[in-house]
């Protein structure tokens, strides 16, 4: 079901001084920066590498209010990884297949999500703790 890593996301305070950091110390681009009001975040996407089956990246995360799922997380847990993105062929075929195992779906539908793409959330009390995301990228 999974093609590559697409995205690591990373939940930090301030956007500007953690992209700074990523690029000093590990010569990453910025290859993507937007603004995403229903998820609540303004976000960078850092580059990482080339696979067959796609890109993987970094995705730092700030938020927009305290009362996002982001802001809540820092609040609670401080900064740090946030959300394994995965890349599928399909977001739509992903969720019915996951779904009819049972697993709770954040979203029942896909959603706009960085570059494009079609993400999708799992819960992460179904996935052993790890907030989950499907990402089916435009150009798939
Ligand atoms: C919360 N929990 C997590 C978590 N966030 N566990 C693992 N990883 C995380 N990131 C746990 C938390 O510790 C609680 O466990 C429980 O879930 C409920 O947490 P809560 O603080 O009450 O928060 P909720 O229920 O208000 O929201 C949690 C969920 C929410 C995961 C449902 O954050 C959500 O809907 N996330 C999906 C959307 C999102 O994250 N968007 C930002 C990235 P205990 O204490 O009860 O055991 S946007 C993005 O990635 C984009 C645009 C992209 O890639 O293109
Ligand atoms: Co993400």
């Amino acid at each position: 079901m999974f093609l590559r890593i697409d995205h690591v996301g990373i939940a930090c305070h301030n956007l500007e001084e953690t992209v700074q950091f990523y690029e000093s110390t590990f010569g990453l681009t910025v290859v993507s920066r937007e603004v995403n009001e229903e998820q609540g975040v303004r976000e960078a996407m850092l580059h990482v590498a080339d696979g067959e089956k796609g890109a993987s990246y970094v995705q730092l995360l700030e938020p927009l209010h305290p009362d996002t799922a982001v802001g809540k997380f820092l609040a609670r847990r401080g900064e740090g990884v946030h959300h394994i993105g995965y890349g599928v062929a399909d977001v739509t075929t992903a969720l019915a297949e996951i779904a009819g195992k049972g697993i709770r779906l954040i979203d029942e539908r896909p959603r706009h999500g960085s570059m494009g793409a079609s993400i999708a959330f799992l819960h992460p009390k179904d996935v052993r703790g790890v907030l989950t995301e499907l990402v089916e990228a435009p150009d798939n």
